[in-house]
């Protein structure tokens, strides 16, 4: 039997590799790893370990697998194997590579048990799976680990005696310690590259990785590259940047001892390792980085990787003081915290380039600012055509506690491969300093690593003890690479710890008494890697000091420049926002008509399939309908005024944007922005085709995964990158929205005032009282009222050509009922020289409500055509009753005012009942108030009471927003006050919405009819 074979042969070659055998000890000496750590650890060699039953030689094999029928079958398949190593199974082709016909040519493995092999290969494999349990990670060594038993050499049967033997281990198409090539080794010496590999400073996970080309190259890296062979050089830089990140906390400890900063103390590799990252990510091609990052560390980060001024940050911590140079009147919103506030900087990097850094300002709220990290770095991609995604990266660094506790972080990992979403990989860093704020790790998460949301994902986790100065910049660049060749996620995990409270003023040993006492007596990781440099002979004394004297003297010296400092004017506009308005600048207001031939010539492409396409025998009448309204100008539905607005902004050269759960058909089943050929399942997206040679991401409307928070925040961060984009994201139905409402209520209704950044992002909500019960019925319109800033007790300056009304709000909020308004409310975003967030309560019934049509002559800018006033066609705030009324009507004995689609409810029954005194205007632009309009309208009817009718319960909806408005300006034309505002609406409810049909339809009818009829209470 061939076999035999390969016995021989390596019982021939036995004697020959004594030589290189003991070349194996010569290099394991210089760095002797005791017994306990060399894999026989305290399991290891117990007396009272299971008998492990001994493995055979190969030649004697005698189990029952071999005998008989079995070796006649391995026989045979060994035949079949060497005429043709594809014919047989891929493991029996392992098998017989790696003990027959590479074993016969590899020398040296005397004895060597297809069992012990297959051990072997298992206990490697244990390493590469389990040796980060091994790891020695912990800085304060409290950590209390089981180490599996799989790595246990004694759980496979080896015993001591068997340390010296030699053994082949190669396995066909791996890289790293099991490649083919790599010549025999003594079972010591592999225990021994293995504990050094895995189990020193880095525990690497990886091998739930599924791609084998990943974790070769990986296996490659970990397996044969020694971390520490930096040369003294790069040491001495790695130091100067130790030496900056621990000086400048100290530096601020003294001097401003009760402020708080949220140190990181105790995790000051942090800066070096992201230093270091960032050189290697520019070596690899990376132009910009954009940062989100919660509020440890931050102002280090600042300083000293984003090179923020000292002096500023001084002077910010002594209160700010000075205004900005040429700030005087000018809006600088109401501010934020210093550890919230976002920066950008052009750094040159080690390799002589450059790279541009953006911090992205962020909440308190932990992990919020994830996603919108990952959108404007898509945006950026887009803007820069970086079509592999290699020249802008995101980096995200968070806590332990966040890390684990946080959903959204699942929510930003889970876009990271969407094709729409995904932004080529974000590197992640977790300062884990294992505690948050008081709760301990085994509090606050049910994983063994705050990490291990990530594994959701193919990224691989990097652990390093974070005293650990040069691992710490090997995992940082390891991650760089990574990045740069897979494009997906990659995660570095700090382990640190805090050296303080949570913050400054926080006893920690109240609630981490034993952590704290440890933690008094460690020594900093510069103390460690200065000592351990100087220990080697790396550097000297001399030069530590002077480094130290370099850096105190400069943060001294800022330290005195920072009490007569004038910051620079706030940076709120970035290069694309050239000659943007802020809130105090005046900016036209502008028509958003088009010119008809345009409509057209956009109107038939968006109605037009290619040649040969099959869409659905439905869609195909849809579109035909379509196109007819085109043709004929008359009966344009929502989806077409969409369309046609979209597609009007394409042809002026804007980037547009639609995102949310089912949005392509739309959840209605109106929309169909891509269309599917019923045969061949190939797609078309008419408004890809608008101009020519469109670019392929012009136009993106996609689907996205089931998640709000997540993709909202992506879409804002998008949304902000670029001004001339109109980005949108779309809510299934308006009330899911609340699963984002950190978004809503700490970026995109305050962000501008808090951090100058301007965002003109569209939320499509859809709302309407239907009869589908509670959960399908409210967009929950009352909460974005009661978050507007527009004062209701003031009425602001309304003329036309000195109107702020809208720069001076926080954002707008409509309730659109025409496709025609909503055509033009989507073009104002982009045409004016300002952008403001805009809260869209979208309609569900009005979507192919036969009276919610618009002419097409309502879209154009031709004088006379309807909507043309004197300034031209534009949104229209609110829309004045319908009947042919003049400006004085002093019959009509009651003036409702509405808002949404109730208004066809209304129309419909005063025409039922004839009610010819009843005039109805429609509020479309609830937020700012159009105190003018109103006024005018109140001033048309000078007899009438006023209603203001609402389907929503009357602690909802608009009522409580609109009240005092109302009131106001009524007060203002001599019409009473609050008290004269009648309501008709449901009652207060807890629950949005009847969850019974009847019951709502009887509801819907008493209130449209009290709003009408003459009996109307
Ligand atoms: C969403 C959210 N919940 C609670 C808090 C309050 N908070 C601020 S810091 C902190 C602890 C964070 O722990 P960790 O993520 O480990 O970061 P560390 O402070 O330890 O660096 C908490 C609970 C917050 N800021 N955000
Ligand atoms: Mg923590």
């Amino acid at each position: 039997m061939a076999w035999f074979r390969v016995v021989q042969g390596v019982a021939r070659h036995g004697v020959r590799r004594r030589g290189l055998a003991q070349a194996y000890q010569d290099v394991t000496r210089h760095r002797p790893i005791p017994p306990s750590a060399c894999g026989f650890h305290s399991t290891a060699l117990r007396p009272k370990a299971a008998p492990v039953p001994r493995p055979v030689p190969l030649s004697r094999l005698t189990d029952s697998f071999l005998d008989g029928t079995s070796s006649m079958y391995l026989e045979e398949l060994q035949r079949a194997w060497e005429d043709d190593p594809s014919s047989v199974d891929e493991s029996w082709d392992y098998f017989f590579r790696n003990f027959v016909g590479q074993a016969a040519t590899s020398p040296g493995i005397s004895g060597q048990t297809i069992q012990e092999s297959m051990r072997l290969l298992l206990l490697v494999r244990a390493y590469q799976v389990n040796g980060h349990m091994k790891a020695r990670l912990d800085p304060l060594g409290l950590e209390v680990r089981e180490v599996p038993h799989d790595l246990d050499p004694a759980f496979y049967g080896f015993t001591e005696a068997d340390l010296d033997r030699e053994f082949f281990i190669g396995v066909w198409r791996m890289s790293g310690f099991l490649s083919e090539n790599r010549p025999v080794q003594t079972l010591r010496s592999i225990l021994n590259r293995l504990e050094r590999a895995y189990c020193g400073s880095v525990g690497y996970e990886y091998m739930h990785i599924a791609d084998r080309e990943q974790c070769n190259w990986l296996r490659d890296k970990i397996e044969t590259v020694n971390p520490r062979g930096y040369s003294k050089e790069r040491q001495k830089v790695i130091l100067d940047r130790l030496i900056w990140s621990t000086l400048f906390e100290s530096f601020l400890a003294t001097k401003w001892v009760t402020a708080k900063r949220f140190g990181l103390e105790g995790g000051e590799t942090l800066i070096p390792g992201m230093k270091e990252m960032f050189d290697r990510a520019a070596d690899l091609g990376v132009e910009n980085i954009v940062v989100g990052m919660p509020h440890r560390g931050r102002l280090n980060v600042l300083g000293n990787v984003f090179r923020k001024p000292l002096r500023h940050i001084f002077s910010e911590f002594s209160g700010g003081g000075l205004k900005a140079v040429d700030e005087d009147g000018l809006y600088s919103g109401t501010g934020d915290v210093k550890y919230h506030l976002g920066t950008s900087y052009d750094r040159p990097t080690r390799g002589g380039k450059r790279i541009h850094l953006s911090l992205v300002a962020n909440p308190s709220h932990l992990e919020a600012v994830d996603p919108v990290v990952m959108g404007k770095t898509r945006a950026k991609q887009y803007y820069s055509n970086d079509l592999d995604r290699t020249k802008n990266l995101a980096v995200l660094i968070h806590g332990d506690g966040s890390f684990a506790g946080q959903g959204v972080v699942y929510e930003t990992l889970h876009l990271s491969a969407l094709p729409n979403y995904s932004i080529g990989g974000t590197i992640h860093i977790v300062v884990n300093n294992q505690v948050a704020f008081t709760t301990d790790p085994k509090a606050g998460r049910s994983s063994q690593y705050c990490t291990d949301v990530a594994k959701a994902l193919n990224a691989p986790i990097f652990h390093v003890n974070g005293d650990d100065m040069e691992a710490v910049v090997h995992v940082f660049e390891l991650a760089a690479e990574w990045r740069q060749k897979f494009h997906t996620d990659v995660v570095v995990d700090i382990v640190c710890y805090r050296r303080f409270g949570h913050n400054e003023m926080d006893e920690p040993s109240f609630t981490q008494p034993k952590m704290y006492q440890v933690i008094r007596n460690h020594p900093s990781a510069l103390q460690m890697y200065e000592s351990g440099l100087l220990e080697l002979g790396h550097i000297t004394k001399e030069d530590i000091d002077s480094i130290h004297n370099k850096v105190s003297s400069i943060l001294n010296e800022e330290f005195n420049n920072s009490k007569d400092n004038i910051p620079n004017r706030r940076d709120w506009l970035s290069a694309y926002w050239a000659g943007f308005k802020s809130p105090e600048q005046i900016s036209r207001i502008r028509n958003t008509g088009v010119k008809p031939e345009i409509l057209k010539r956009v109107g038939e492409a968006i109605t037009t399939f290619p040649p040969n396409f099959k869409p659905h025998k439905v869609i195909k009448r849809v579109f035909d309908e379509r196109a007819q309204m085109i043709r004929t100008g008359e009966g344009v539905d929502w989806a077409v005024a969409e369309a046609l607005a979209f597609a009007t902004l394409l042809v002026e050269g804007n980037h547009v944007r639609l995102s949310g759960q089912d949005v392509e058909r739309g959840t209605f089943s109106h929309r169909h922005a891509v269309v599917h050929d019923q045969e061949t399942g190939e797609i078309h997206c008419p408004l890809d085709h608008i101009i020519i040679n469109q670019n392929e991401e012009m136009f993106t409307v996609s689907n996205s995964s089931l998640s709000e928070f997540g993709v909202l925040g992506f879409e804002l961060g998008y949304s902000m990158e670029n001004p001339n984009s109109l980005v949108l994201w779309e809510a299934q139905f308006g009330d899911f929205a609340n699963g984002a409402q950190v978004i809503f209520d700490q970026f995109l209704s305050s962000g501008e005032s808090k951090w100058l950044r301007q965002t003109g992002l569209v939320v499509l909500l859809p709302h309407g009282y239907d009869g589908q019960g509670p959960e399908h019925s409210s967009a929950r319109l009352e909460r974005y009222l009661q978050m507007s800033d527009d004062n209701p007790f003031v009425i602001p300056e309304m003329d036309p050509t000195l109107r702020k009304q809208i720069q001076e709000s926080n954002w707008q909020i409509v309730n659109v009922t025409t496709p025609a308004n909503y055509f033009h409310v989507l073009r104002r975003q982009i045409h004016r020289k300002f952008r403001k967030p805009l809260i869209v309560m979208a309609p569900k019934n009005l979507l192919r409500h036969p009276k919610c049509k618009s002419n097409l002559s309502e879209f154009d800018d031709v004088q006379g055509h309807p909507g043309f006033d004197k300034q031209g066609t534009r949104f229209k705030r609110l829309i004045k009753d319908q009947s042919d009324h003049s400006d004085l009507e002093d019959g009509i004995r009651r003036l409702v005012l509405c808002s949404g689609k109730v208004y066809y409810d209304l129309d419909e029954e005063r025409q039922a009942v004839d009610a010819k005194d009843v005039a109805i205007c429609r509020v479309e632009q609830l937020c700012p108030f159009p105190y003018d309009l109103v006024q005018r309208e109140l001033k048309r009817y000078p007899n009438a009471e006023v209603v203001w009718c609402q389907e929503e319960p009357m602690n909802m909806g608009a009522y409580s927003y609109i009240s005092p408005r109302l009131a106001t300006a009524m007060r203002g034309s001599g019409r009473g006050g609050t008290e004269d505002i009648k309501y008709i609406g449901r009652p207060p409810s807890a629950s949005t919405a009847t969850g019974f049909l009847k019951v709502h339809q009887q509801e819907q009818k008493e209130l449209i009819q009290r709003a009408i009829r003459n009996n109307g209470d």
